[in-house]
């Protein structure tokens, strides 16, 4: 593997579009204690940096680029303007603000990736998981998914029960879940132009954590036969086997497979992690938390990875802040501080 100093880019994506909560303000009248919310809202980035996580990063040997966190309100707004005659769609909510901003966000990650850097996003909901990997896709279709979630976010506009598009990155960026995402408004630019972002193939992915599924999630992840490791299947056969095993399906038939760790704090357990905004009771401990990144790292296949959800607003003062000093561990974990 590369033994030079590497570059990691880091990109804060404060997407909030694709969870509740944001698609409705701007057209209410709200106090100002909501509008303060909202603000905290996207800051998990901002926060996730706090407390000299960059200088971490460099003191682990990495090279920092540190971009400026992308603007999805700005972007948003103007795609809006842009397709002032399109209504909010209810099955998938604020889809316009989700895809303009996501196709900001895949070109920045493609382009990293060719530079041979390693995209560290920082979210933001998990929405941003179709922009990371369009991106992710582009630049090297063969890369392997790691999705630490309680939740399995494969659900479609057609069936999804809220809407809300963070639950939706997997099923949209699978073929045979949307097979045309140009009928998506906001996500046309998926299948359109020189470089259309190709579909994650349903063997290129493992979940681990998984505890909270809706109806249609528990049915395409059979139809797909989705290699996926619940909670249940952590406790039965551990973490580390559970790490290996999924290690294994992703490498078997190349070991150099570049994979990608898409890690939904909301994974690890409210204890840990209450400032999110589905927090799902029995999670993963600290420290299963912290193996699963760790493992990752140490088989040498980490190419990218993104930590999400981390909503600072979701909780009390204490709350916020044992759930971003849990995120800014996890981020040292992912770029190797467990490895000697
Ligand atoms: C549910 C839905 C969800 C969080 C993903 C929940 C989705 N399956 N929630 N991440 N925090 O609305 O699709
Ligand atoms: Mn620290
Ligand atoms: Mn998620
Ligand atoms: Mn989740």
């Amino acid at each position: 593997h590369v033994a030079s100093p590497r570059i990691v880019s880091v990109i804060g994506a404060p997407m909030t579009y694709g969870q509740p909560f944001v698609g409705t303000l701007s057209s209410d009248a709200l106090s100002f204690c909501l509008i303060f919310w909202v603000c905290l809202q996207d800051s998990g980035p901002a926060l996730l940096r706090e407390h000299g996580l960059l200088e971490e990063l460099a003191e682990l040997g990495w090279k920092v680029e540190d971009i400026p966190d992308l603007d999805f309100a700005t972007i948003g707004a103007q795609a809006m303007q842009a397709n002032p005659s399109l209504r909010n769609n209810p099955n998938a909510k604020n889809s316009i603000q989700v895809g303009a901003g996501n196709k900001v966000l895949a070109d920045l990650v493609e382009s990293k990736l060719k530079l041979g850097r390693f995209p560290l996003i920082l979210g933001g909901d998990h929405s941003i998981g179709i922009g990371s990997l369009a991106g992710i896709l582009r630049a090297k279709p063969e890369t392997g998914v790691i999705w630490v979630d309680a939740h399995a976010d494969i659900n479609t506009p057609t069936v999804s029960e809220s809407g809300n598009m963070h639950g939706m990155p997997l099923g949209i960026m699978m073929k045979e879940l949307t097979p045309d995402r140009r009928a998506i408004p906001g996500l046309e630019w998926l299948d359109e132009g020189p470089h259309p972002s190709p579909y994650l193939s349903p063997d290129a992915l493992v979940y681990v954590g998984l505890r909270d599924i809706d109806k249609a999630e528990r049915r395409f992840i059979r139809q797909l036969g989705i290699k996926t490791f619940t909670m249940y299947d952590i406790d039965h056969l551990g973490i580390g086997r559970v790490m290996d095993l999924a290690l294994e399906h992703l490498l078997k038939n190349d070991p150099n497979r570049p994979i990608h760790l898409s890690y939904d704090i909301d994974a690890v357990d409210p204890m840990h992690a209450p400032a999110t905004g589905t927090a799902v009771r029995g999670g993963l401990t600290w420290r299963e938390a912290h193996f699963v990144a760790e493992h990752v790292v140490k088989s040498g296949s980490l190419a990218s990875a993104e930590i999400v959800e981390v909503n600072a607003a979701l909780s009390d003062g204490q709350g916020a802040s044992a759930t971003v000093e849990l995120g800014h561990q996890l981020v040292n974990a992912m770029l190797g501080e467990a490895m000697l």
